[in-house]
């Protein structure tokens, strides 16, 4: 079996910076041969994505503004790929936010605005480009999204993204059963805390680290590569028994009681 993905084209959602999880994602497929499609939320990140994505030897990508709050412009940006591209063989959803007043202090005050505006960006995104992008994918392929143990138990300070991750991984698996009949499968990757731009100014990340570097049974942090290559082999048909799944890239933490 062929294991490469050349000839393939993935869509990746949520690159902001090279310390970006989408940007290990987007290095790993890019190394084992698939063509790229990079969105952002806004055009203030035109620029820095096309910069990073000019590092990508041999690289052609196309690039789309989306913000995933309007399902017009999922709807118009998935509209434009097939106009573009025709076939995608899978994409990679890396997107999540919430207010950092709601990450912090207790959960039971997070109000109605926050809860929701989490809930939209960082779950029902899903839902959304899933709807876009099945049409395009004609000849099956994968869909894969990030998800963190703060859904599965209760994290301090994780709060409302907690409860939005618990919705979000339910509506994989939802969706995996909707688009198992068209060939889709849909799976999360759960990542250990990596240093990135969302959990930048985050109080305490550090001794998150920490106590990962301490308990783990790998005794260390993991990597946007280690994430990337197990997307990749989510997306390729290295996995192509398995849907609806999370797949814990986390140096083994989630087993600890
Ligand atoms: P980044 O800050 O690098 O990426 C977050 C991305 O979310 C940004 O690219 C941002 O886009 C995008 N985003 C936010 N709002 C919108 C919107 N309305 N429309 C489109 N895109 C939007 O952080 P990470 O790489 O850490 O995060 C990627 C995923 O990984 C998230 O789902 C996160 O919850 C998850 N994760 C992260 C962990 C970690 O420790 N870092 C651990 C486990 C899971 P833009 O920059 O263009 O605004
Ligand atoms: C328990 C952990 C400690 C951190 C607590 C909460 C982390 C929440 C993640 C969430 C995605 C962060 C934000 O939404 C940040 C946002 O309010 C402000 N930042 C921004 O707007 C930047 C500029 C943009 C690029 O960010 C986004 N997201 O658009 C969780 C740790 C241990 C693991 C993490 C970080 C998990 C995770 O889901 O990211």
């Amino acid at each position: 079996m062929n294991f490469s993905l050349e000839g393939r084209t993935y869509v990746i959602m949520g690159v902001a910076n090279k310390r970006s999880i989408a940007w290990g994602i987007a290095r790993s497929l890019h190394e084992a041969g698939a063509r790229l499609i990079f969105t952002y939320a806004s055009e203030r990140f035109e620029k820095p994505v096309k910069d990073l994505v000019a590092t990508l030897d041999g690289q052609e990508s196309l690039f789309y503004e989306c913000d995933v709050t309007s399902d017009e412009a999922v709807q118009a940006t998935f509209n434009q790929i097939k106009q573009d591209v025709g076939t995608i063989h899978g994409l990679a959803h890396c997107i999540a936010f919430a207010q950092r007043e709601d990450l912090q202090g207790e959960f039971k005050d997070t109000s109605r605005d926050g809860f929701l505006l989490a809930h939209n960006i960082s779950a029902f995104s899903l839902v959304s480009v899933a709807r876009a992008a099945q049409p395009l994918m004609t000849e099956g392929g994968g869909i894969v999204t990030l998800t963190y143990l703060g859904g599965e138990r209760v994290v301090q300070n994780y709060n409302v993204m907690g409860v939005a991750k618990a919705s979000l991984d339910a509506s994989m698996k939802y969706l995996a059963n909707d688009l198992g009949k068209h060939a889709i499968r849909v799976n999360a990757i759960s990542a250990g805390p990596i240093r990135t731009l969302s959990a930048k100014g985050i109080g305490d990340f550090n001794t998150v680290l920490k106590q990962i570097e301490e308990k783990a049974p790998l005794r260390r942090t993991v990597t946007q590569e280690e994430v990337g290559d197990t997307a990749y082999y989510l997306l390729s048909d290295l996995s192509r028994g398995v849907t609806g799944e999370v797949i814990h890239v986390d140096s083994g933490y989630n087993i600890l009681g």
